[in-house]
């Protein structure tokens, strides 16, 4: 899953899409490079990020969306409001990406009367869903990180939020989870989750995982920033890969696909 972020404070990438000519350039670039998906997303999630006012989101993404369907590739949108799913769903969109895993209090659509999250993705009976963790909210998840053990409360939240979702009439098959890396966790939280991932897979959903440029990699790298994270990215995905992940969130499409096929070779003589 290739990432493009159509915002000027992603929180590496953040101003280099945000221009329609820009953020094609990179759709064409993940594709060539081997993306099957490519993930939209017009709201940086980083600590500490300004929501984005729903009409600006929209103003973002429905252009260049409408641009991407007609490539007819898989379009994911990472987003957690219930208006911006619906209008992307209704152009064609394939797969809600949402950090809040359909929970968030959405202010618009809710107020006056609109469906919630949920509602929206189980009245799109094609559509898949990605359900990630997050601790609190992207404006507080750092100042407080999660205590004691991750794994059992990552792996409760995402049992329950899946079941719920199946409640509504969601067919199992249309959900993966994300067990939310870097999003309210600590360096060492974030590495548990990659050390113990294969206990998620027990869930039995697909997990997708986004290690890519996370601060975590930098904390252990001697604090490179960002921009410097790419080796690290590709070991993380790697590592997240050989535990049974079914889909990496990245943005370097290229060096990513080459760790695979690494991986891919070792495997097929693996008998
Ligand atoms: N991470 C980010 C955003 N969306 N979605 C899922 N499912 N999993 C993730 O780990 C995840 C996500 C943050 O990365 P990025 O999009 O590069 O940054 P920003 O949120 O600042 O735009």
């Amino acid at each position: 899953m290739g990432i493009l972020n159509l915002t000027p404070d992603s929180f590496s990438d953040g101003g280099q899409y945000l221009r329609p000519e820009a953020a094609l350039r990179q759709a064409e670039r993940l594709l060539a490079e081997g993306a099957d998906v490519l993930d939209l997303g017009a709201e940086s999630t980083r600590p500490g990020a300004t929501p984005l006012p729903l009409d600006e989101e929209l103003q973002r993404l429905l252009p260049l969306l409408r641009e991407l369907l007609r490539w007819q590739v898989p379009i994911s949108i990472d987003t957690y409001k219930p208006e911006v799913m619906q209008a992307c769903l209704e152009l064609g969109a394939d797969i809600i990406n949402d950090v809040w895993a359909l929970r968030h209090p959405a202010q618009g659509a809710l107020a006056q009367g609109g469906p919630s999250a949920e509602a929206v993705v189980a009245q799109h009976p094609n559509c898949g869903v990605c359900l990630m963790h997050m601790h609190r909210e992207p404006q507080t998840m750092q100042s407080a990180p999660m205590s004691g053990d991750v794994l059992p409360q990552v792996h409760d939240f995402l049992a329950q939020r899946a079941q719920a979702l199946q409640a509504l009439g969601v067919a199992r098959a249309r959900i993966v989870l994300d067990p939310g890396i870097g999003f309210g966790k600590t360096v060492e939280q974030n590495f548990a989750l990659l050390a113990r991932q294969r206990e998620l897979l027990a869930l039995g959903y697909p997990l997708l995982l986004g290690w890519s440029r996370k601060s975590s990699l930098g904390a252990v790298t001697g604090g490179a920033p960002a921009a410097e994270r790419l080796h690290a990215s590709v070991a993380a995905a790697l590592l997240a890969l050989e535990r049974g992940a079914s889909v990496l969130r990245v943005h370097d499409v290229a060096p990513t696909v080459q760790a695979l096929k690494v991986w891919q070779a070792m495997r097929e003589q693996a008998g």
